[in-house]
This record gives structure tokens, C-alpha cells and sequence, in this order.
């Protein structure tokens, strides 16, 4: 009779999880608090409580289900504290003859695992059937393109799954409704409240154990709101059905000074732990649209993002590691601004941003891509600490789905995989997609100057700084065009303004905070020995 260890990650908090089907009668399934996990980056006390409750919840619901659970806590006496150890540690002490787990979200302990394939008790590794797509298929389909590109995915996915299609067509004729999805938010409409959901005993623990333990992190632990069980996640879906999705597509691309959440769903952390599938989500989206209470343009919209990006994402991350992040395809250099941390600057869209990050383990997209992405990009930020800071501070933070979207989306540094242009801007974006300019002691509409928006002259001196490497590029042929009728001496002044700009940033106090810096890079190159 076999007798296995299933091992559940913390994100993998699915009852239809495969390796739970089918369990032989003497499984005994462990999940995992350990410490090398809290601590590879360090990541939000709102993401480790949300990871530690979430996992608790779901250990029970197993118990109920009259499954064979071992839950190693955090702070147990005989807890290995790494996940590798842990398991085995385990599997010896029940007599398990083999330790099985699906896919984790990260390259990191996929590597360790498949190192253990030959130990005294084998691990065995299985695929993770919880998405649209699997690594394989994507490497079948980008083999031989030239440029593989999200939205030829996105549409062969749309056809393979009948998601918002009449037959071999797209509904409303239009495969994408990007160009009605520009709005920003008028100044008379008012976002719902999110949800709250009740904390329980079991939360309740968690949120102590985690405000002793981990105060010295980045990121507020008042305020938790975050859904820790599937039932949370369905109240959030529906939340987000009932009072956000009709706004979604049109304010998609808003920023507000005031509001962290708009009308985006909040739902990446439970679909990313597992508590809700993409499958259902996007279902029930598109039954929205159907039964008249969604325009097209939200439900398309929302349907590309789960659909379109997150498998792209994680397609490109399974067939590209360990290369993909080593990538550097601009030579960025610079070490993380300390504003990450402490959030100490003068500009208004960066600061609240980081704000929203500190309080919410959220920021919305367009904040994570055109607010800190691109100051970051402009800055000649290094991936490796750019990736860090962000695999840290959101609470649906894992490799699979951050590190594409940092070193690809935002930093180009992939050269081209992620997106076919860097999503790079002056202030002038932010100005017309928020209204934090309004609350800024720095002007929009002035690139040199004391009052000047740093965004200005960092944009131009970004693109005359990587001309050689992004000069040719079609899509930036007009931009170009652009730099090359400025005079000399108006270049030289944004030259000198963005160059005195980054001195200071240079010269401000580092910060960092205290726990697990660089760890988990051991074997994947650091910042200097990558290729430009
Ligand atoms: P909504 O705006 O409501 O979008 C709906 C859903 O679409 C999200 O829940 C998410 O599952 C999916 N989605 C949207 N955009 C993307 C995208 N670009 N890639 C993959 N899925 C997407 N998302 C993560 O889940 N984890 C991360 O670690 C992460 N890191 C990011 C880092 C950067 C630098 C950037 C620019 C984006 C990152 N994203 C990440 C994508 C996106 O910002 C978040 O998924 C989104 O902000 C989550 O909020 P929401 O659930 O309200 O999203
Ligand atoms: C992020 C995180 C944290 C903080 N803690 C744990 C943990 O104690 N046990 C665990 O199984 N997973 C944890 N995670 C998530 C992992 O770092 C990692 O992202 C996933 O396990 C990959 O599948
Ligand atoms: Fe941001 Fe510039 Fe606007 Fe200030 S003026 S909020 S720095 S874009």
C-alpha cells in the first residue's frame, strides 16, 4: 500500500489540487510555516498573515473532509524551518515512501525539489492543473515565433476556451476594448468600500504571531482585510461582481490620490493561493456580460487580465528560468531608491503609491507600472533589487507572476518579451490619470527648473541615455523623433536636471529593512555579472 507525503504549499490552497485526488488511505498531507520562507525577501506582514491564516484554514477544511493532515507551525520546537527539510523530516517520521507535490510558483523550490528526485524517499513533482495553460503547451506555441506576444496567446486562449466567442469570432467583433478603457476617475464618483471579513480565532492568532515576529518588515499589519478562506474569496468575487465590474474597464487605467482600490477586483491573492480558479472567475465575469449587467469593454477587459496576462506570465516564467532573470537588457545599475522603504519623498504620485503598498500590500496596476515601475525604469533601478521590492510588498506576490511582469513589463530588461516597447512616461501621463498632481509642490507642465516634475527630464534623459538599444525600435520611432527636434541646448538642461536629480537620490541615507537581503540569489547572477 503506498504511503505518501503530499506536500501543500502556501499557495497551493485548492481542493482540487492534483495531488489531492485520488489519495491512497495512509497519505498524510503536510503543509508548511517555515522560516526560510518569511524571510528570502521580507515580505509584508499582511502577506505572511495572509499566507499563515489562509494555510491554517485550509489545513482544517482537509480535517474535515477526514483527510490525514500534519501542520507544522511556525514556531514549533522540531520545525526544520526550510521547506525542503520540512518535508523530508517528516515523510521520515511517518514512514512515507515518497513526497509528492504539484508545480510550486517558484523556479527556486521547483530546482530543489527536482534535485531530490533520486534522495532515500523520492520526491515526485506533478504539473499544476489549476490554470488555462501549462508550460509545455506555451513553449509548444512560442516555439519558432520570432516575437511571441501576449495578445496572440490571449486570442488562442479565448478560441481553446469559448470565453466570450460567437463560434470562431470574438463577441462585439473586437478582440480587445483597450482604447474605451482610458479613463481617469471624475471627481464626483465614489468607489465602494472592499469588503470586510470577520477575523476569527484562527486569524486572530496569526495576526499576533506575525506582529511579534515580523514588526521590523516593510508594510502596516492594521488594517488586514485580505480573504483567508474560499468562502472569503467567493463574498470578494461576488463584492467585486456586484458593486465594481461594470466601472472596471473604463477606470481600468485611473489613478487616485485618495482611492487605493477603485474599481479593480482585489481578487490576484486568493486566485494566486487558490482559493478561487481562473476558470470561475472568468466565467462568472462573462455571465455578467451576458445577462446585461457588464458592458463589454469591463468584462473583456477583466477577461484579458486573467485569461491574456496571467498565463502569458507565467508561460514566459516556466520556459524562459533560470535565464529569464539574469536578464538586464538596458544595464540598469542603480541600487533601490530608499522612498521604497520609508516612502520619504516630494513627489506626490511615488509617495502615495508607496503609501497604499505600506498600508494595503496593494497598489493597482497602472501604480505598480507607471508610478514606481516607471521611476524605477527611468532610474536605471537593477532588476535584482527592483524584483525584490516587489516580490516583498504585495500580498499577491509570487516569482511566477512578479518577476515578468518587474523585469519584463516594467524594466525591458528581458528585451522585448513582455511588452514590444518600455512602458516608459513623463509626468504628463500622470497628470492626465490622476490627481496627484494637483496635491504635488512639483509642476506637470515644467521639465527644467526647482519646480520641475522629475519625471520630465528623467524621460528624456532615459531615452537619449539608451538610444543605441531603443533608437530603432519602431514603436519609438515618434518619441525619437521627438528628442531629435529639441535644440542642444534644451537637451543639455534636461541632461543636467535629470543628472542632478539622480545625485541626490545617490546621496539620500540608505535603507533597507532587516531581514533577507539577497538570500535566495545565490546561483542566479547578480546585477554585475549579467550581460547587457
Ligand atoms: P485587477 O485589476 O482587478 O485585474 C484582474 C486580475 O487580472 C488580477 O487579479 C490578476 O489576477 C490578473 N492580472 C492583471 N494584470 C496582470 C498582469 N500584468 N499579470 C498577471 N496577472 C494580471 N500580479 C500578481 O498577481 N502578482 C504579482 O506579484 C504581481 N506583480 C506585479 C509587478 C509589477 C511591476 C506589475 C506592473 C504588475 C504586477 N502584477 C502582479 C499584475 C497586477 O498589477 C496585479 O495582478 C493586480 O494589480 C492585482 O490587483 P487586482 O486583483 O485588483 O487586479
Ligand atoms: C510567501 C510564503 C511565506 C511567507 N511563507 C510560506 C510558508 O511558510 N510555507 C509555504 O508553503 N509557503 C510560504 N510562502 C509561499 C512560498 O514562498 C512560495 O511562494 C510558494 O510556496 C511557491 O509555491
Ligand atoms: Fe508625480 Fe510629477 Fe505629478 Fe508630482 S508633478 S505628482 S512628481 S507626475
Amino acid at each position: 500500500m503506498p504511503k505518501p507525503l503530499i506536500l501543500v504549499l502556501g499557495d497551493q490552497l485548492s481542493h482540487d489540487l492534483a495531488s489531492l485526488r485520488d489519495l491512497p488511505d495512509q497519505a498524510v498531507i503536510a503543509l508548511c510555516e517555515v522560516g526560510a520562507e518569511t524571510s528570502y525577501v521580507p515580505h509584508h506582514p499582511q502577506k505572511i498573515a495572509l499566507i499563515f491564516s489562509a494555510m491554517r484554514h485550509f489545513a482544517e477544511e482537509l480535517r474535515e473532509r477526514d483527510h490525514f493532515v500534519h501542520y507544522c507551525a511556525l514556531e514549533d520546537d522540531d520545525n526544520a524551518q526550510d521547506l525542503i527539510a520540512e518535508a523530508e523530516r517528516l515523510a521520515a517520521d511517518y514512514g512515507c515512501d515518497e513526497i509528492r507535490a504539484v508545480r510550486p510558483g517558484e523556479w527556486r523550490l521547483w530546482q530543489a525539489m527536482h534535485e531530490r528526485a533520486e534522495a532515500e524517499v523520492p520526491w515526485r513533482l506533478i504539473e499544476d492543473d489549476r490554470f488555462f495553460s501549462t508550460p509545455e503547451a506555451f513553449e509548444a506555441w512560442a516555439r519558432g515565433r520570432k516575437a511571441p506576444r501576449q495578445e496572440h496567446f490571449y486570442r488562442l486562449l479565448r478560441r481553446r476556451t469559448g470565453l466570450l466567442m460567437e463560434g470562431d469570432e470574438p463577441v462585439g467583433g473586437r478582440w480587445n476594448f483597450d482604447h474605451d478603457n482610458r479613463e481617469p476617475l471624475p471627481d464626483a464618483i465614489h468607489p465602494p468600500a472592499p469588503p470586510e471579513h470577520r477575523h476569527d480565532a484562527t486569524t486572530l492568532a496569526v495576526l499576533d504571531l506575525v506582529a511579534e515576529r515580523f514588526d521590523d518588515h516593510f508594510g502596516r499589519l492594521e488594517g488586514f482585510h485580505w480573504p483567508v478562506t474560499r468562502d472569503q474569496a467567493l463574498d470578494e468575487l461576488g463584492h467585486f461582481l456586484e458593486h465594481r465590474l461594470a466601472q472596471f474597464g473604463r477606470l481600468q487605467d485611473a489613478i487616485s490620490d485618495r482611492e487605493p482600490f477603485l474599481y479593480h477586483s482585489r481578487l490576484s491573492a486568493a486566485l494566486n493561493l487558490g482559493l478561487l480558479s481562473p476558470r470561475e472567475v472568468c466565467e462568472a465575469v462573462e455571465r455578467e456580460y451576458h445577462e446585461g449587467r457588464a458592458p463589454l469593454n469591463a468584462a473583456e477587459g477583466f477577461i484579458r487580465q486573467v485569461l491574456g496576462w496571467r498565463e502569458y506570465v507565467r508561460g514566459l516564467y516556466w520556459t524562459r528560468m533560470p535565464d529569464y532573470k539574469r536578464g538586464n537588457a538596458l544595464g540598469a545599475r542603480r541600487g533601490l531608491p530608499s522612498c521604497f522603504w520609508d516612502g520619504e519623498t516630494e513627489m506626490r504620485c511615488l509617495r502615495r503609491a508607496i503609501e497604499m503598498t505600506r498600508d494595503h500590500a496593494y497598489a493597482h496596476h497602472i501604480q505598480r507600472l507607471m508610478v514606481t515601475g516607471n521611476f524605477a525604469l527611468l532610474c536605471d533601478v537593477a532588476p535584482e533589487a527592483l524584483c525584490d521590492w516587489y516580490l516583498a510588498v504585495y500580498a499577491d506576490a509570487c516569482e511566477w507572476v512578479e518577476l515578468p511582469n518587474t523585469l519584463g513589463m516594467v524594466l525591458h530588461a528581458d528585451g522585448g518579451l513582455m511588452g514590444s516597447k518600455p512602458y516608459c512616461a513623463s509626468g504628463k501621463y500622470i497628470d492626465r490619470m490622476s490627481d496627484h498632481c494637483r496635491h504635488c509642490r512639483f509642476d506637470p507642465k515644467q521639465a527644467t527648473g526647482p519646480d520641475a516634475c522629475p519625471f520630465n527630464s528623467l524621460y528624456w534623459d532615459f531615452l537619449e541615455r539608451h538610444a543605441d538599444t531603443l533608437s530603432a525600435n519602431p514603436r519609438m520611432k515618434l518619441i525619437y523623433a521627438g528628442l531629435s527636434r529639441m535644440s542642444d541646448a534644451k537637451r543639455a538642461a534636461l541632461r543636467e536636471q535629470a543628472g542632478a536629480f539622480l545625485e541626490r537620490l545617490d546621496a539620500a541615507p540608505a535603507y533597507s529593512p532587516a531581514h533577507g537581503q539577497g538570500e535566495h540569489r545565490a546561483g542566479y547572477g547578480t546585477a554585475e555579472e549579467t550581460p547587457t
